[in-house]
């Protein structure tokens, strides 16, 4: 038989087999001298019937108005998986008298699907009051300083210059943290990696504005302010600015959600969170960067202690080569032994992710994990990894690189690139917090977080 003449016998079958699933167990017994599917016995074929009728006729959907939304969808009632509140209620200044309103929450990773974070779920790390409210008809961004022509731009105005979409990850700096809540055995993906992120942002690339505004010879820095009341602001330099960065109005098909930044954030692919300015209304351009708040105290690491060097580290860009192990993890049980894929995200600020390895026992072995495509530049990137489990107890990691050779390190080679040790990371939060995250499963099947 060619090869033609059998596809085409398949596809009758699955054609069948459709017709019957679609009209229910009536219409299923009728299909009489059609090739139905040939499963192993007559039970399950009457499995079949049965769940067509359940799933097509018996069973009755929501009432009007009962957690069904024909407008703007809602997501099945048995999805229950949430953003929690994340790192604290209040921010202190250095003298311990500043203190302000800080919202966060993080992303439940061990629930996300692939590698895009519903925006519904993506963090958000706020330092201002909940999301401004916006009127995207009256937003301006406003582009000036050392340019040859200061300029202002409507929302229309930005949507008529020619669009990209483009996948990236936010990770704040504080994520991956190894004390506090980090180091809790219980701890999940969420609590210890919540603080990033991945959406497919669509806008105008940050070049193309700076060209229209012609940017003056010796301006070296731009300063991205927010729309919001405590006026938000982090400076990037014009490298970057004229690289990659992007004026985002869209998210994963949608407008940017407002506590992601509606209706414009600035994105500044594979750098720390805070570059990422939201609700963004204003760039100016200079020849020094600015020092905000931020650059004084906010986001610099000093270290102290027996280990530390005291000294402070201004400016941080790119994050690192980082993963996590999403499942099996920290607060999931494996209920039976055998087969279980182990999955999890990588992502790093330099680039895209060019490999990935697990291991299984401590870290004494490491073997190749899968990348799934698509594998994008500063996106997260799924992997995953055949394992059974045989019911022994046993300690799970993942470690990646990037294209630019650079390898997550464990949490004593972490100590050492701050010059502290591991366990002044246990003890402090730095940022930048890129270690293998060890993951212990224990003989009754619940997994720990080991760090
Ligand atoms: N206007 C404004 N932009 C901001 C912030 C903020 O508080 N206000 N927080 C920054 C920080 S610290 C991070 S980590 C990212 C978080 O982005 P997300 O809330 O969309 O996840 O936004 C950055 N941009
Ligand atoms: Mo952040």
């Amino acid at each position: 038989m060619s090869a033609k003449k059998s596809d085409r016998r398949q596809f009758l079958r699955n054609g069948a087999a459709l017709v019957g699933l679609a009209a229910g167990a009536a219409a299923a017994r009728s299909t009489g001298a059609q090739p139905l599917p040939q499963p192993d016995g007559p039970s399950l074929q009457q499995d079949l019937a049965k769940a067509a009728a359940d799933t097509y006729e018996g069973t009755p959907g929501p009432a009007p108005g009962q957690h069904f939304d024909a407008v703007y969808g809602l997501r099945s009632r048995y999805e229950t998986s949430g953003r929690v509140g994340g790192i604290g209620a209040f921010h202190h200044g250095p003298d311990g008298k500043f203190s302000r309103p800080f919202l966060g929450a993080l992303t439940p990773l061990q629930d996300v699907i692939g590698i895009i974070t519903p925006a519904a779920l993506h963090y958000y790390d706020s330092h201002g009051y909940i999301p401004p409210d916006i009127d995207p008809k009256q937003h301006r961004l406003l582009v000036h300083g050392m340019v040859d022509r200061p300029m202002i731009f409507t929302m229309e105005d930005l949507k008529r210059l020619p669009a990209v979409t483009r996948t990236h990850f936010i990770e704040c700096n504080a994520n991956g943290t190894t004390s506090g809540h980090g180091r809790d055995p219980e701890a999940t993906p969420q609590i210890t990696h919540g603080l990033t992120s991945c959406s497919i942002w669509t806008g105008v690339v940050l070049s193309r504005v700076l060209e229209m505004v012609g940017v003056k010879k010796g301006a070296s820095w731009i300063l991205a302010e927010s729309a919001e009341g405590t006026r938000f602001s982090k400076g990037i330099p014009i490298e970057k600015a004229m690289d990659d960065c992007l004026l985002a109005y869209g998210q994963n098909g949608e407008a940017v959600r407002p506590e992601q930044g509606y209706p414009l954030r600035l994105i500044s692919p594979g750098y720390e969170g805070i570059y990422n300015v939201k609700w963004l209304s204003r760039l100016e351009l200079a020849d020094m960067p600015a020092i905000t708040e931020r650059e004084l105290y906010y986001n610099t690491t000093v270290t102290e202690g027996k280990f530390a060097d005291h000294k402070s580290r201004w400016f941080r860009f790119e994050v690192g080569a980082n993963s996590v192990i999403t499942r099996p993890a920290g607060g999931q049980r494996l209920d039976s032994h055998g087969f279980c894929e182990i999955t999890g995200l990588a992502w790093s600020g330099a680039g895209a992710i060019r490999r990935v390895e697990v291991s299984t026992d401590n870290g004494q072995t490491w073997k190749d994990a899968e990348l799934q495509a698509p594998v994008l530049s500063k996106s997260h990137t799924r992997f995953g990894f055949p394992w059974a489990w045989n019911g022994g107890e046993t300690v799970l990691m993942s470690r990646s690189t990037d294209d630019r050779g650079q390898v997550q390190p464990t949490l004593v080679e972490l100590g050492k690139i701050w010059d502290v040790s591991a366990d002044y990371l246990r003890t402090h939060g730095l940022g930048h917090s890129n270690a293998i995250r060890p993951w212990k499963v224990m003989a009754d099947g619940s997994v720990l977080n080991a760090i």
